[in-house]
């Protein structure tokens, strides 16, 4: 790279190009030639990566900056003309026997799919120093996001397998969104630990770039205040990963692969793949192309909400309406009193989740067409009133569920509603803000995230028939929870209801102080009952019976302020740590049948 000539002809054309995109002041402190050449080149290699880095390159950047900063300044709303209504999706009951028909389909159509996790979010709001994914979802089993998400994958592969016995098999491809900020410390991760099981040669990691930074309402473009031969770049969002995936070639080669269905999803949700398989379910029976995930949303909750505008001129779409800008259209539209709760105690408007299914087929037909260019918008910082001044410069940017805006209105876009106890539990907020969040709302705190699994796992339970305990109330960095039983299982144990209930046999009781971490596929739970802890570790070719009664002293929950800084980060975000004083544990590593008794 270090050859290539100043004035080769690439980078005399990009020159040209800036200078036709009013960006002259690029160059103005430029000495002679032969002075600080290095440094100039340096400039044109970034100028070539923005340039390639966009769709239509940073001459449709430009173009689109300019558009967006007017606007702005114009104070013009993006939802002008537009009149939201409620839409319909559909509405899933846990268990019924529509949940668990759509559960089955999903099984059937899991090895036709490919997922995208978008990580390439440093989670500033969470104030966590590494990467997110690297964090334990719960602190009983110490299983990592990224190492439960690949489980998840795996076990979907493997049980549709098992269901289309006979038919062609096919691996799950898995893709990660990671940037500058994610991708090393991603990588090491997933090296160090051999994938989590998963072939490497399934995993593609996407790195996305930032893009250039604006320092007015005219889109100059900014230079890094340390130095002054590069431009100021910032993240452009999540919705990268759609470019990502049409300009890598990587959906194409999905689509020769077999692959039906992309579904994405991001960094921190615990429970999301216990309603992945009905929402696949649904995409595949109602034919979705774009199908979202959503969950019933407290009226203001900073989650966007799922809505169907209408524009004057005939135009409707269904999409996420972000929290901050809902409130202000209803007021403006059709609700002068914003966006409240209806009689469900809800708002009528779901709340957007940001995991979507789409059917691969028009997806790609769309990305060919738009190049993976999704909508944006700009943010700016005004100085004063004028808006001519920025406090600090701006960008472009854009999200992954503006998709849709681009579609004709014949695309068959719905969503689909899950129990937030069963689909929804991101790990977002720093304790400080989380004990902030107001009451009733849901905290998106590691506190909550940890127990929401363990609720949605005793709920499980209960429905395939064990009796578990009520919860306790709990108190940790100021939040106040629910504490259920301490339940953790890995995902090659049961992924849908059916699963649950296929493993658990006579009549079982576990305790509210109980602790039950099962890491084994053919693990039953036989007329168990327990009090304390109880941990299985078993090869697939073990089977074993959990059963009788098991009670010892188990493992207690000990508060940790998020303040103390002589426990991990991890520790203290969510304000307690396991005391493990007293448990029944089995390891089966060899075939055969057991039976693990007190
Ligand atoms: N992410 C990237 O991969 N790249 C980026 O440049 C930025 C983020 P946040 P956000 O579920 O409650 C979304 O920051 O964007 C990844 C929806 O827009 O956690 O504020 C990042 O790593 C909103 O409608 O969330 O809000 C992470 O995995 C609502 O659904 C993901 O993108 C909200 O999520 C989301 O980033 C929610």
């Amino acid at each position: 790279k270090k050859n290539i000539p100043l004035l080769s002809p690439d980078y005399l054309e990009l020159a040209k190009m800036l200078l036709e995109m009013g960006q002259s002041h690029l160059f103005e402190h430029w000495p002679e030639p032969g002075v600080h050449d290095d440094e100039k080149r340096g400039f044109f290699e970034q100028v070539t990566r923005l340039n390639a880095n966009y769709p239509g390159g940073l001459v449709s950047y430009l173009k689109n900056a300019k558009e967006l900063l007017a606007d702005s300044k114009a104070g013009k709303n993006p939802y002008d003309g537009f009149t939201p209504s409620v839409p319909t999706g559909e509405n899933l009951t846990f268990a019924d026997d529509k949940f668990i028909q759509y559960e089955e389909v999903g099984i059937r159509e899991a090895q036709n799919s490919a997922f995208v996790l978008v990580a390439g979010g440093l989670g500033e709001r969470l104030g966590y120093n590494g990467i997110k994914v690297a964090l334990p979802l719960e602190s009983c089993s110490g299983t990592c996001f990224l190492q439960h998400y690949i489980e998840c994958i795996l076990a979907l592969q493997e049980a549709s397998y098992r269901l289309v016995e006979g038919e062609c098999q096919r691996e799950v491809p898995f893709a990660i969104m990671t940037s500058d900020d994610t991708h090393t410390r991603t990588l090491a991760l997933l090296e160090s630990n051999s994938y989590f099981g998963m072939k490497p040669t399934q995993v593609t990691l996407l790195k996305q770039e930032k893009v250039a930074c604006l320092e007015d309402n005219d889109a100059r473009l900014a230079l890094d205040p340390n130095n002054k031969y590069s431009i100021q770049t910032k993240p452009h969002g999540h919705g990268d990963v759609h470019s990502l995936l049409h300009s890598t070639g990587l959906l194409k080669q999905w689509r020769d692969a077999g692959v039906k269905w992309v579904c994405f999803f991001q960094d921190t949700n615990g429970l999301l793949f216990k309603a992945i398989p009905a929402a696949l379910g649904v995409s595949a029976t109602k034919h979705y192309h774009v199908n979202s995930l959503a969950v019933p949303r407290k009226a203001k909750e900073a989650i966007g909400g799922i809505a169907k505008l209408t524009h004057a001129d005939g135009r409707t779409m269904v999409i996420n309406v972000e929290y901050n800008q809902l409130d202000p259209l209803l007021r403006a539209t059709i609700s002068p009193e914003g966006d409240v709760n209806c009689e469900t105690g809800y708002s009528p408007f779901p709340g957007n989740i940001n995991q979507l299914i789409l059917e691969l087929g028009p997806y790609l037909e769309e990305l060919n067409k738009t190049g993976g260019a999704i909508k944006e918008f700009v943010n700016p910082k005004y100085k004063d009133a004028s808006k001519t001044i920025f406090k600090s410069s701006t960008r472009l940017e854009c999200m992954m569920q503006d998709y849709p805006k681009t579609l004709p209105p014949t695309a068959r876009v719905g969503f689909t509603v899950a129990d937030a106890w069963l689909a929804y539990a991101p790990v977002k907020n720093n304790p400080e803000d989380a004990a902030k969040v107001p009451k009733g709302n849901p905290y998106h705190s590691a506190t909550s995230g940890e127990m929401a699994i363990y609720r949605a796992n005793s709920r499980i339970l209960r429905k395939a028939g064990v009796q578990v305990d009520n919860p306790e109330h709990g108190v940790f960095n100021e939040q106040e929870v629910e504490v259920w039983p301490r339940i953790a299982w890995k995902p090659k144990w049961a992924l849908t209801f059916s699963d649950v209930k296929g493993k658990v046999r006579g009549s079982c009781f576990i305790s509210q102080k109980s602790t039950m971490v099962i890491k084994g596929r053919n693990v039953f739970l036989e007329d168990l009952s327990l009090d304390g802890a109880l941990l299985v570790n078993s090869v697939d070719e073990a089977e074993v019976k959990l059963g009788g009664s098991v009670q010892n002293k188990g493992w207690v929950l000990e508060k940790v302020d998020h303040k103390d800084t002589s426990e991990p980060e991890e520790v203290r975000i969510r304000g307690f740590k396991i005391n493990k004083i007293e448990q029944l544990e089995g390891n089966y590593n060899e075939p055969g049948k057991f039976c693990l008794k007190h």
